[in-house]
């Protein structure tokens, strides 16, 4: 009988341990001045050698000082004193990469952080790819393949939102599950193969309806974290919130009233946007991203046209749309331009805009008629505003940050990794094909290839299968130097 060992070490994670092997150094925070700067070293040599250049202030000699304690003192080459820093020990393998480890805080001055750093590598210490700290970390089982993915995300969070969501992926709530999954596959597909060996006798093992309400389980999971994707990855990303309407209702005013600056150009003369502008901005710890678009309508203008058919291409990115129209707008060709930028998976928010030309009232009952005018169902919502009163927008605001929490949907773990969702849709084709192949009596040997494929795929998002060396380099390069 053939089950997957969870144990057994990946045999491209051997190949790439000879390409991360030795002592690595890097400044671990950004580059040039700042009040501090930290460089930190990794490796089997990390102790020996900073032991050439360090001396405690309270003499206590290298050996003796204790790990995971900080220590004052001087960073010397040659008698010549480069900085007083504070220097931390790790011994492995209780340290971040799981190897010794060395932290230097000195002063952050772009010379002093060059100059340590040549001190070690003119002995023999190597300079530090984009993410081979945790790299490491990953090659030394300190946390599996989604965590040190969530690494990179913690990093690169703009808002609290998408901070909660790579936390929760780094302290591995995710991760568990995944293997969960896994470990049910795994399961089941021993049954079917004990069922094999056996098939003459035929003996059932595996109970074919208990099955299918497993798979019938594994798909509804499966399903809900694919869907979390597109949440997951508008949080990362910025919600795109496309604003467009006819020339003149006022979208580049509004870009620059939720944005609090000048960023569009605004004018009274029609078809002054010509190409979208986009900027970002947090609200409820959302990141949003709101972009103005060339007004929509019929022009011979060739760089306007081409500002229009980029419109429509945004909007069909976007995940909500305001659309904006004003009192003098007409009913029938709004609803029409309205149906036409629909799609599926659009919030639409249908907003009259200039209410304070009409003393701040929304007119209801032109927003009805348009509405009226839709030909297929579509869910909107109507509100009224003006760009020239920022408070009128602060509704508007709400309403943006409630659809975004409506978009989450009922999966408790959100994906936000194009990688991770390949994986699970992979592993959900063959899921299918195995579903479909129980209803159609096929073979168990087939079933089983199916099922270790599905298993692969769900493997491969924690690395718990044979990682190859262009996945993990893929992976790990997009981090930045020193982490
Ligand atoms: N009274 C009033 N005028 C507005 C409002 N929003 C925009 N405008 C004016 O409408 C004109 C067109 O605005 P603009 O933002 O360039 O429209 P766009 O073509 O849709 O980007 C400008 O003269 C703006 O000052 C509003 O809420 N109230
Ligand atoms: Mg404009």
């Amino acid at each position: 009988m053939n089950t997957d060992s969870t144990n057994a070490e990946p045999h491209s994670v051997k190949k790439f341990k000879m390409l991360s092997e030795g002592t690595i150094i890097a400044l671990a925070t950004p580059a040039g001045s700042g009040a501090i700067g930290i460089i930190r070293l990794s490796g089997p040599d990390a102790f020996e050698k900073t032991s050439f250049f360090f001396r405690s202030k309270s003499k206590q000699s290298w050996n003796k000082i204790p790990s995971n304690t900080i220590v004052l003192g001087n960073f010397s080459l040659d008698q010549e004193i480069i900085d007083e820093v504070l220097l931390t020990k790790f011994k492995g393998p209780h340290s971040y990469t799981g190897e010794n480890v060395v932290e230097i805080s000195c002063h952050g001055s772009s010379y002093i952080q060059q100059k340590i750093i040549t001190c070690y590598l003119d002995v023999g210490i190597n300079p530090a790819q984009a993410g081979e700290f945790t790299l490491r970390a990953y090659l030394n089982r300190k946390m599996d393949l989604s965590q040190a993915e969530a690494v990179a995300d913690i990093i690169a969070a703009e808002s609290a939102s998408a901070h909660q969501i790579a936390m929760q992926q780094m302290r591995g709530g995710f991760s568990k599950k995944m293997e969960n999954l896994r470990q049910e596959l795994i399961q089941f597909k021993a049954l079917i193969e004990l069922e094999l060996d056996f098939s003459e006798e035929e003996v059932e093992f595996a109970n074919i309806s208990q099955l299918k309400s497993l798979l019938n389980l594994l798909h509804k999971n499966i399903s809900g974290l694919k869907n979390s994707f597109s949440y997951g990855n508008v949080i990362k990303k910025g919600v795109p919130v496309a604003i467009a309407g006819k020339p003149n209702v006022g979208k580049s005013s509004l870009l620059n009233a939720l944005l609090n600056e000048e960023k569009a150009i605004v004018s009274d003369v029609p078809g002054t946007t010509r190409d979208s502008i986009e900027d970002t901005l947090v609200l409820s710890g959302i990141l949003f991203r709101f972009i103005d678009t060339a007004g929509l309508r019929e022009t011979k203008d060739i760089v306007e046209s081409i500002g229009i058919k980029k419109t429509r291409e945004k909007v069909s990115q976007a995940s909500i749309l305001i659309y904006l129209y004003q009192r003098d707008s007409d009913p029938k060709e709004t609803a029409k331009e309205i149906q036409k930028l629909s799609h599926e998976n659009l919030n639409l928010l249908v907003v009259e805009n200039k209410i304070d030309e009409h003393n701040n009232n929304f007119d209801i009952s032109l927003a009805s008629n348009i509405e009226s005018r839709l030909k297929q169902k579509i869910d909107i919502i109507k509100f009224g505003i003006s760009s020239r009163d920022s408070k009128s927008l602060i509704p508007l605001q709400k309403i943006l940050v409630d659809q975004v929490k409506n978009m989450k949907g009922d999966s408790s773990i959100v994906i936000n990794n194009s990688r991770h969702y390949m994986a699970l849709n992979s592993a959900l084709e063959s899921i299918l094909l195995i579903q479909k192949g129980l209803d159609n009596n096929l073979p168990g040997d087939l079933l089983s290839i199916e099922l270790k494929d599905a298993i692969n795929h769900i493997g491969s998002i924690t690395g718990n299968i044979d990682n190859d060396q262009d996945v993990l380099g893929a992976i790990f390069s997009q981090f930045c130097i020193g982490k």
